[in-house]
């Protein structure tokens, strides 16, 4: 009953050190991460990763629409930053930072699979048509809260949690575990204030473990 679980976003290759799309100080978040999953083990609690697993031809690559990354446009019907290509399922690019104590993991769910849609939150694609296993993964363990941190502040941390807590998890961010692509020097500071304004828990690991 009312279980806690951690969830890491996206620490992946492609958003560290030397990655396709590399969010500055992306591999700061894997100690952090690793804090966290010992923590989490240590009082049997679930941790859950989620990984971006984009097809080759995904529609969010620039190098598909012909055009420059990290400039906008609309796919699908909805806004879009176009990216550099990342996260192709199966390479090198989209598998875990070798650091994380992945074998800690007990469950990794997928996103940004349908190449026609992009998806930032590891519950909905960006038009909240289709669902991943999540939520159902989650409510099937009696999970409620969750604990979130990883890449990047402004995307994909970001509607995880906005999803997470709209579907009524309790959501605590961490927030030295998070860094932002930042394509406008605001981003992950006005990103942590929607996930504040919606709801969620902002506090530092320290502060976590201080609590
Ligand atoms: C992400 C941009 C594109 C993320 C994924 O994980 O935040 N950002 N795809
Ligand atoms: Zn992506």
């Amino acid at each position: 009953m009312n279980k806690r679980a951690l969830l890491l976003v996206d620490l992946q290759n492609d958003f560290c050190a030397g990655g396709a799309l590399a969010v500055p100080e992306g591999d700061s978040t894997i100690d952090v991460a690793n804090a966290m999953i010992d923590y989490a083990k240590a009082r049997g609690e679930l941790i859950i990763a989620s990984q971006d697993w984009h097809p080759a031809n995904h529609g969010s690559f620039a190098s598909v629409q012909a055009t420059e990354p990290y400039t906008q446009g609309e796919l699908d019907g909805y806004p879009q930053t176009w990216w550099p290509d990342h996260c192709i399922q199966n390479g090198d690019g989209a598998a875990l930072h070798p650091l994380l104590k992945a074998e800690s993991i007990d469950a990794i769910f997928h996103k940004g699979e349908n190449p026609a849609i992009d998806s930032y939150s590891a519950f909905f694609d960006n038009g909240r048509r289709q669902k991943t296993g999540l939520d159902a993964w989650l409510r099937e363990r009696d999970v409620s809260t969750l604990v979130v941190l990883g890449l990047a502040t402004d995307y994909c941390v970001k509607f995880t949690v906005l999803d997470a807590l709209d579907l009524g998890y309790e959501v605590t961010v961490i927030t030295d575990g998070c860094r932002g692509v930042n394509i406008s020097p605001q981003d992950s500071l006005l990103a942590f204030q929607d996930m504040s304004a919606a709801g969620a828990a902002l506090m530092t690991l320290s502060d976590f473990f201080c609590q």
